[in-house]
């Protein structure tokens, strides 16, 4: 049996009942076939792939808190640590009630090679909680926080593991995570990315995924000799990750037509008004079908569905397997020639197949929506530094980053004899600075 064969039927039998984990670790090995056979004696000899496909540490915990009406609630609290050949741990957290184990380990097994092809100095994490942020208090939210870092603190620091925002993690929960932070440890440091403007928080990190996975779209584009301008554009989603695809889209000329939400989908052919969504979203925590009450002429439509509308390009923003199959099947079918993922692993297996043989450009996610991170990375070397840069320092520093992950995605998979399969292309990058660093630091 081949390595890579060997060590998946090996992640399938000792992580029962995580089919999200099992999903990406068998996605990234098989696309990293031709690496691995070609190094296949010396990573069988020093245990790489086990040492790669197992957390170098998962924390779980018990989060109890009080609600409104005085009684108490208790959640699961998670940190993985999945990998630090490359620097300390870094990536988000999550609270929706769908998360757990196993969610958490395929997003931070994805955050090691995303981070890797940032170019920065960041291993892989994640972390977060089923706590469901929808319809509660701020209070709540602020008590929940709290009891959340009381645990969590012990396992971060600037130097060790700096989580940021996911689903459910915005401003205002890194705002009351930081303050229970420094609360305890009385240190006043970088440990958190996301923060507010007046407490070490980056400009630009707040549009940073959504506008850098319009700028890597934008080059992908570019190098197969089309552009942006004038393209019908598809986004689902409309949280952090999908406004400011939709912002930096619509600057570049592109029209929007759709966004969606966990309840239903709008379609406004003459282009997303933003400023209403951002109302709806940023300011009430209100629901998408909100928008057809400022925009009449725009449709609202209950359940799944926003893959049907005809395009020329998507941006899936919501979340992990939203597009299935039959929705790329459809996206072809009405003409859809790129697809870029602003969401973690948002196409399923067989979608992201399709898209692969068929050659349309597809940019995977780990690639597509490494701005976020990347920026956060920007945020700790300001922290670092006691000083801050300006937005257009950022944004630019940020544009560059885009190009140089998309340049080393499209190199990976000409060195290995797949041009323009970028999802190969990204793994196959992102892994080779991993394996170096863990090669050159022993068995550990
Ligand atoms: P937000 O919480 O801001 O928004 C999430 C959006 O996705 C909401 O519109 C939400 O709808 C929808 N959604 C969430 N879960 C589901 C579900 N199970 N089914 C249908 N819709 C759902 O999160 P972000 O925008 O930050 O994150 C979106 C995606 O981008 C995630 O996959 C995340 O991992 C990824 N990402 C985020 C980064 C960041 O910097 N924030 C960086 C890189 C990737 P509803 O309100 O109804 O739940
Ligand atoms: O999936 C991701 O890359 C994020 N949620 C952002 C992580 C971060 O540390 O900014």
């Amino acid at each position: 049996m081949s390595y890579v064969d060997e060590i998946y039927a090996k992640v399938v039998e000792q992580n029962p009942g995580e089919p999200e984990f099992h999903q990406a670790v068998k996605e990234v090995l098989d696309s990293l076939r031709l690496v691995i056979d070609a190094n296949e004696d010396r990573y069988r000899k020093e245990g790489i792939l086990e040492r790669f496909t197992e957390p170098e540490r998962v924390v779980s915990f018990r989060v109890p808190w009080v609600d409104d009406k005085g009684n108490v609630q208790v959640n699961k609290g998670y940190r993985v640590q999945f990998n630090s050949a490359i620097g300390p741990y870094k990536g988000g957290l999550r609270f929706h009630p769908s998360v757990n184990q196993s969610i958490l380990k395929f997003l931070g097994f994805e955050q090691v090679l995303k981070n890797s092809l940032t170019g920065l100095p960041m291993g892989g994490g994640k972390g977060g909680s089923n706590f469901d942020p929808k319809g509660k208090s701020d209070r709540e939210v602020m008590s929940f926080c709290q009891s959340f870092m009381t645990e969590l603190y012990r396992h971060i620091g600037k130097d060790a593991d700096v989580p940021a925002g996911d689903i459910g993690v915005g401003g205002r929960e890194i705002g009351y995570l930081f303050g229970q932070y420094k609360r305890i440890t009385k240190l006043y440091e970088g440990v958190l990315t996301g923060k507010g403007l007046t407490f070490g928080g980056s400009l630009a990190r707040t549009q940073a995924t959504g506008y850098g996975l319009v700028y890597i779209l934008d080059e992908m584009l570019k190098a197969n000799g089309k552009e942006l301008a004038g393209k019908t554009v598809l986004v689902s989603g409309s949280g952090n990750v999908a406004i400011y695809a939709c912002e930096k889209a619509q600057q570049l000329g592109a029209k929007v037509v759709s966004m969606s939400d966990s309840n239903g989908y709008i379609y406004d052919p003459d282009g997303i008004q933003l400023d209403v969504v951002k109302d709806i979203k940023e300011v009430r925590r209100g629901r998408i079908k909100e928008y057809v009450d400022a925009v009449p002429t725009a449709k609202y439509t209950e359940g799944k569905g926003v893959w049907t509308i005809p395009a020329d390009i998507a941006l899936p923003c919501a979340t992990q397997n939203e597009l299935n199959l039959e929705d790329a099947k459809t996206l072809l079918a009405n003409g859809v020639f790129a697809v870029a993922e602003g969401a973690n692993m948002p196409s399923t297996r067989e979608a992201t197949d399709l898209f692969v043989e068929k050659k349309i450009l597809f940019m995977p996610g780990k690639a597509a929506n490494a701005g976020g991170v990347a920026t956060s990375g920007l945020e700790q070397s300001q922290n670092s530094l006691r000083l801050s840069w300006t937005f257009e320092e950022v944004d630019q520093r940020l544009q560059n980053i885009m190009k140089d992950i998309f340049a080393k995605a499209d190199d990976a998979a000409k060195r290995y004899g797949v041009p323009g399969n970028y999802v190969a292309g990204a793994n196959i990058a992102g892994f080779e600075k991993v394996v170096d660093a863990m090669l050159a630091q022993g068995i550990v």
